[in-house]
This record gives C-alpha cells, sequence and structure tokens, in this order.
C-alpha cells in the first residue's frame, strides 16, 4: 500500500533542475547524498544550507563545492542554533525591506544522526520549543560516519561499530537499542514529521511538498545507506534501501500536526534477515554461526511495532496490515 502522491505521481514528475552538481567527494553509493539531491530539488533554488560537521562537510572543500545553494558550517551541536542565526537574519532583512518575499530562502539543516540523536538534541530541542521554521533532514547512517563510524544513539541493535566490536561479553556488538527519533520529535507536537528513504522518491518527494505549505520545525528523517560504514558493495545501495522498507525494519510515515500515518506498507513484509545479511556489520549474525537470539530479538520487534501499527492505525491501512501480515 502506499499513499497516492496528490502533486508528485510518478519520478518523472520530480523536478529535472538539479541543486548539486556532480562531482561531489563522497564515498560512491553515499544515500545521504542522494536523499539531500532528491530533497533539495522539491525545495528549490533559494535554500540555506545549514550543515554540522559530518560526512557532508566534506561536499564543500574551500574553494570547491557542488551545492548551487548558500551554505554555513556549524559544530555538532550547534546546527539549529545556526539555523535560528539565518532565519533572524533573513526575518531582519525582509523587515527593512531589504529583502522581497520572492527572494526568500529556506533554511535547511543537514545533519548525521551523531548530531541528530547526540550532540544537537538540545539544541535542536529548544529550536523545536521556539517554533523555528525551518527544515531539517537527518542523513541516518546509523553512526559517527566521518570520523571511522563509532557507535552513536541511532546505531541498531546488533549492528558493529567501531566503538561496539563483537566479544565475549558483547557478543552482537551494539547492545542498545536504536533511539526513536520521530517519536521525540512529535512529542514537541512541530507541524510536521516524517521518514524517508532514497528508494521510494515519489513518496519522499511528496513530503517534502506537503511540507513547503507549514510554517515551523519540519523533520526528514532519511535512512542513509551508508557502504562503506555498514560494509557492501555500493551497487547493492538502492536494493538495500528498498529492503529497508520491505522488511519493516524502517517504516515510512508522516506526523501532520501530531497524527501518525504510514504512507508505505510492504506488500509482503520479508524477513529481517534479507536486509541485513548482506552487510559487514551484521556478519556475526550469521557466521562463524547464527546468532539466533538476536535474530529473532530483531525480528520479534520490528513484528511487535507493525502489530501495534494496525492496532493504532484504522481504515484503508488496517485492512491492507491485515493482509500483508506473514
Ligand atoms: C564536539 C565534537 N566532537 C567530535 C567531533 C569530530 N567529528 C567530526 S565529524 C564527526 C562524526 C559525525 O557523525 P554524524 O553526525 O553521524 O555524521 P556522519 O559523519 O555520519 O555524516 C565527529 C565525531 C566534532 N566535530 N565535534
Ligand atoms: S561514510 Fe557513509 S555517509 Fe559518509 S560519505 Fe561515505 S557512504 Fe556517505
Amino acid at each position: 500500500m502506499k499513499v497516492k502522491g496528490e502533486f508528485f505521481k510518478s519520478p518523472k514528475d520530480i523536478p529535472q533542475e538539479e541543486e548539486l552538481s556532480s562531482g561531489a567527494p563522497l564515498c560512491a553509493g553515499c544515500g545521504g547524498l542522494t536523499t539531500l539531491r532528491l530533497v533539495h530539488k522539491v525545495l528549490g533554488e533559494k535554500v540555506v544550507i545549514v550543515n554540522a560537521a559530518g560526512c557532508m562537510t566534506l561536499m564543500a572543500t574551500y574553494p570547491y563545492s557542488p551545492i548551487r545553494s548558500s551554505w554555513l558550517y556549524t559544530t555538532m551541536g550547534s546546527v539549529a542554533a545556526g539555523a535560528q542565526g539565518i532565519r533572524d537574519a533573513l526575518d531582519i532583512r525582509r523587515a527593512k525591506g531589504e529583502l522581497q518575499e520572492q527572494d526568500d530562502m529556506k533554511v535547511l539543516v543537514l545533519a548525521g544522526d551523531g548530531s541528530t540523536y547526540d550532540m544537537g538534541l538540545s539544541a535542536t530541542s529548544a529550536a523545536i520549543h521556539r517554533g523555528l521554521d525551518f527544515w531539517y533532514l537527518c542523513y541516518d547512517n546509523e553512526a559517527y560516519g566521518n570520523t571511522g563510524f563509532q557507535m552513536s544513539s541511532s546505531s541498531p541493535f546488533a549492528s558493529r561499530t567501531t566503538t561496539s566490536p563483537i566479544g565475549k561479553e558483547e557478543p552482537e556488538g551494539t547492545f542498545q537499542e536504536k533511539k526513536d527519533m520521530f517519536e521525540i520529535w512529535r512529542a514537541q507536537k512541530p507541524p510536521y514529521v516524517a521518514t524517508v528513504s532514497s528508494h521510494e522518491v515519489v513518496d519522499l518527494a511528496e513530503k517534502v511538498h506537503r511540507s513547503l505549505a507549514m510554517k515551523g520545525p519540519k523533520l526528514f528523517l532519511a535512512l542513509a545507506v551508508c557502504p562503506t560504514g555498514w560494509g557492501f558493495d555500493p551497487r547493492l545501495g538502492d536494493e538495500l534501501a528498498h529492503l529497508a522498507v520491505r522488511t519493516g525494519i524502517w517504516p515510512l510515515k508522516e506526523a501532520v500536526g501530531g497524527v501518525v500515518r504510514h504512507t508505505v506498507i510492504p506488500k509482503r513484509f520479508l524477513p529481517v534477515e534479507e536486509y541485513l545479511r548482506p552487510q559487514l556489520r551484521f556478519r556475526h549474525l550469521f557466521e562463524p554461526k547464527p546468532h539466533t537470539e538476536a535474530l529473532q530479538a530483531i525480528q520479534q520487534r520490528v513484528d511487535h511495532y507493525w502489530d501495534q501499527v494496525r492496532k493504532d492505525e484504522g481504515g484503508d491501512n488496517q485492512a491492507q496490515l491485515k493482509e500483508d501480515k506473514h
């Protein structure tokens, strides 16, 4: 089941104009970069990117940058405060008549999960509380990618990172659960919160478009496939992004005014193993012998999540979920 797009019906409807040129010095197959490219196409060219330190910083290595829009670099913890400064400066220029409405710019935070889930959460919470008018794109590669893939509070249970290695005491690697950032944002009642996937481009574009009419904080939480940190062939990137959705591990949803609906529900849920197996960060769950307990725990958590959705969401979604239950 996919919620029908009102504005974008197919990938062909997505703007042809590119706001990022080719040649960005990031890893081949970087899901974060693909997501930024898509989001930026729908936001248009009048954007100021406020970028927390992380992999995306590499895009703007003076004097070169593939970004057509403006760009401000901040520390990991202060990205939302940087966004406030830019919004204030634009508003002051508007009030003085120096900037006309048609020339106004959208403020887009671009941050990894290390900033979003950990270091920058306090400043972001304050910005949401103030009702700052901004878009927040978190490319979630589930670890501190730029510095060698250390564990963040977004790293999923049983994933290997460089700071949660596999050992006798911790055979799963990461034993903590991933923080639920969608719900943390939603608790503060911003106008819009969404999860997106670089595979589901129409869903992504539709969500960004829907948010254009909304004033206030708007979150786009994107699972960002990361060949380097996750350990897979870059050619598999789009397939993995798809598998994350098809196994139910990465639910696609939105909350408008706090009300949640799922926008893409797989026709048939695949077992989580199909998503985990191709990634080196989960290899210890399959070799030298299957770590059945951990695999079952992951599957059970995903099943429990969708059981809850079945209970909470009515109408078309519920009929579809009943049909898809495996
Ligand atoms: C306070 C602070 N500690 C450490 C660093 C070093 N540092 C630079 S980028 C980075 C990783 C950021 O991780 P994340 O936000 O997940 O983005 P990614 O690198 O995955 O794109 C770190 C730890 C820093 N810039 N600031
Ligand atoms: S480490 Fe991962 S997130 Fe960072 S540039 Fe490479 S693929 Fe992208």
